[in-house]
C-alpha cells in the first residue's frame, strides 16, 4: 500500500525507550482541512446559539478560524465545554483516524491491527483560558485500572502551529514504564484528573512544538500535560485513540459493548463509517 509509513529502527527504539513518538508530516493536508471544516461548523452553531439567546450580537463570520471563537464568544465559549466529542463525530474525524499512514503506524505499534478506541476530542484552547490547562496525567487515569495493562495509543494532532506560547503538549519520556499512578481531581477550573508525580523528574519533560500534519503518539501510561496559552490565537487540536486488539477498554466503552472498530487488520474486514457513527450517536455524553 503506497501510503504505508514503516517506522524506522530509531523510531521503534524511541517508542520502547521513551513511550512517545513525534512523527512529522504524517497527516495529509486534505484530511486536516476536512476536520477544520467540521470544527468551523461547530463554532458556527455555538455562535448562533449565543446570538439567539442574546448573549452576543455579532458572530464575526469574517474572522479567521484561529481567532473567531475567542473574539466572538470570549469567556462565553467555556459554557460549551473544554473538549468536544459528539459535536465533531463526523465523517471527517472518521477519515482522519482511518488515514492509511496513521493507521499503518498504529498497527505497527500495537503489533498488527489498528483498532479504534471510542474516545476522541476536539480541544479549542483559548488565549489565557484556565479551563483548558491540562495537568500531568496518564490517560489510564481516566480509563480506569482495568485499562492499565492495555496498550492504548493517543494520537494528538494540532490544526495550527503549536509551541509553548499557545499551550502545546509536554511529555515525560520513560514514564510509560511506570504503573498507573494515583489521580485526583484538580482544584482548577478544568477539574481534570492530576497524577501523583512523586519520584518523577519533571525537569525531564519534553515540550512538543508541532506543525499541522505532525502527530504526537504516546501510551495510556505516558505522563503528559498541556500548558496555558499566552498567545492571542486559539490552539486547535484533536486527539484520537487506538487500542491493541482484545485489550480491555476500561471504564469508557462503546455504547454497544460488542462493537469493534477495525481500521486496519490483516485478518478482519474494516468497519464502515455508518456503524461507527450510529454507536457514537447513542453515547450518553
Ligand atoms: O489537548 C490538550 O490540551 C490535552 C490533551 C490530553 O491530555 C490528551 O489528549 O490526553
Amino acid at each position: 500500500m503506497t501510503n504505508d509509513r514503516p517506522l524506522t529502527a530509531a523510531e521503534k527504539h524511541q517508542w520502547k525507550q521513551d513511550g512517545y513518538l513525534l512523527l512529522r508530516g504524517l497527516i495529509p493536508r486534505e484530511r486536516l482541512t476536512a476536520v477544520q471544516h467540521t470544527f468551523e461548523e461547530a463554532v458556527e452553531k455555538i455562535l448562533q446559539t449565543l446570538r439567539r439567546d442574546g448573549s452576543i450580537t455579532d458572530t464575526k463570520p469574517n474572522i479567521p478560524f484561529d481567532r473567531r471563537l475567542a473574539e466572538a464568544a470570549g469567556a462565553l465559549a467555556g459554557k460549551f465545554g473544554r473538549s468536544w466529542r459528539k459535536e465533531i463525530a463526523q465523517r471527517s474525524v472518521f477519515d482522519l483516524q482511518t488515514t492509511p499512514a496513521l493507521a499503518h503506524v498504529a498497527a505497527q505499534l500495537t503489533g498488527g491491527d489498528a483498532i479504534g478506541h471510542p474516545v476522541f476530542n476536539a480541544r479549542p484552547k483559548l488565549p489565557g483560558q484556565q479551563l483548558t490547562i491540562v495537568p500531568w496525567h496518564q490517560d489510564s487515569g481516566y480509563f480506569g485500572a482495568a485499562s492499565e495493562k492495555s496498550l492504548i495509543l493517543t494520537v494528538w494532532i494540532p490544526l495550527v502551529p503549536v509551541d509553548r506560547s499557545n499551550g502545546c503538549l509536554q511529555v515525560i519520556p520513560g514514564t510509560h514504564k511506570l504503573n498507573l499512578r494515583n489521580h485526583t481531581q484538580e482544584a482548577r477550573e478544568g477539574q481534570f484528573l492530576e497524577a501523583d508525580l512523586s519520584g518523577i523528574d519533571e525537569s525531564k519533560a519534553v515540550t512538543c512544538t508541532m506543525q499541522p500534519g505532525d502527530a504526537l503518539i504516546f501510551t495510556n501510561l505516558t505522563m503528559h500535560r498541556s500548558l496555558e496559552s499566552t498567545a492571542p490565537t486559539i490552539r486547535w487540536s484533536i486527539d484520537l485513540r487506538y487500542i491493541r486488539d482484545g485489550d480491555p477498554l476500561g471504564a469508557i466503552t462503546w455504547h454497544d459493548p460488542n462493537f469493534k472498530w477495525v481500521i486496519r487488520s490483516p485478518t478482519q474486514p474494516p468497519t464502515d463509517y455508518a456503524p461507527w457513527a450510529a454507536d457514537i450517536q447513542q453515547w450518553p455524553w
